[in-house]
């Protein structure tokens, strides 16, 4: 039986790359007098590593002489990615990087089921927060039991180490869940965990990404007025990814693309 739906953040519950991260960046850049700008080409090669301290070692390593006066030392990493952060929240503070189609709905569809409910992400917990205390009503913990985040184990997505730690502190075995993501790194931890029931909802970044282990593969969750369209897996009906739709997902084979009954 279907208990729990562990949603990805970044890319998954909001479109959080281009128009904040990346942004959140530049600003610390511009703090720090770094002569760095990620601009959004860029930033997409970025995307391969998670993890935003892992994200500006890379950029170090890869698009940076190691004679730049600019190279960083492990201090200033997270000193850097401190000050990130910081403008980070003050933009999803702001509201105006909102949820992506179908969220809200779905999280509120599984909450009056007794669906169980966990954010399972490469970010800090206070992100997560920032994003959910200003997307949804009323008080976080009232729909989300837990914010599995960032640091608390030693390897980022595409190691499942998150999503193992996820279960093991909601007592749930991975063949009760259904993993909610948006990138090859997302279903990868996902799948390494024993998840094999994933959604994979794509965004400009991750669309031309390899999803072959997913369950199904859909543009958005669907909503009123705007319904999903699926790169794996057949359309529903109404429209919408919704619980009766993950329920019959959940427990399907994925090396065959699930085909809804209707
Ligand atoms: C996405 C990430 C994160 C963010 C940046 O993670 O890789 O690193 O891009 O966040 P997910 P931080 O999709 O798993 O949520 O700078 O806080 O690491
Ligand atoms: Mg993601």
């Amino acid at each position: 039986m279907l208990q729990a739906l562990l949603f990805d953040c970044d890319g998954t519950l909001a479109d959080t790359e281009r128009e904040g991260h990346r942004v959140a960046f530049n600003q610390a850049f511009r703090q720090f007098e770094l002569d760095w700008y990620w601009d959004e080409a860029l930033y997409g090669r970025l995307l391969q590593v998670t993890g935003g301290k892992e994200r500006i070692r890379l950029y170090m390593q890869s698009y940076l002489d190691c004679s730049n006066q600019q190279v960083l030392d492990e201090s200033q990493v997270v000193a850097l990615h401190r000050a990130k952060s910081i403008q980070f929240k003050e933009i999803l503070k702001s509201g105006e990087i909102a949820l992506r189609p179908g969220v809200l709905r779905l999280i509120k569809e599984a909450k009056l089921a007794g669906i169980r409910i966990a954010v399972v992400t490469t970010t800090t917990a206070e992100n997560v927060i920032a994003l959910l205390e200003r997307q949804l009503p009323g008080k976080v913990d009232n729909w989300v039991e837990l914010i599995a985040a960032g640091d608390v184990v030693e390897n980022k997505k595409p190691a499942p180490d998150i999503y193992l730690w996820a279960l093991q502190q909601m007592g749930l075995q991975p063949g009760q869940c259904l993993a909610i993501e948006d990138s090859r790194n997302g279903l990868l931890a996902a799948t390494r965990a024993g998840i094999e029931s994933t959604l994979i909802t794509v965004n400009d970044y991750t669309q031309m990404e390899t999803f072959s282990e997913a369950t199904m593969v859909v543009d958005h969750l669907g909503d009123s007025g705007q319904p999903y369209t699926a790169q794996k897996g057949t359309m529903a009906q109404n429209g919408l990814v919704d619980l009766p739709l993950l329920k019959s997902l959940h427990g399907h084979n994925s090396s065959a693309p699930y085909r809804n009954p209707n």
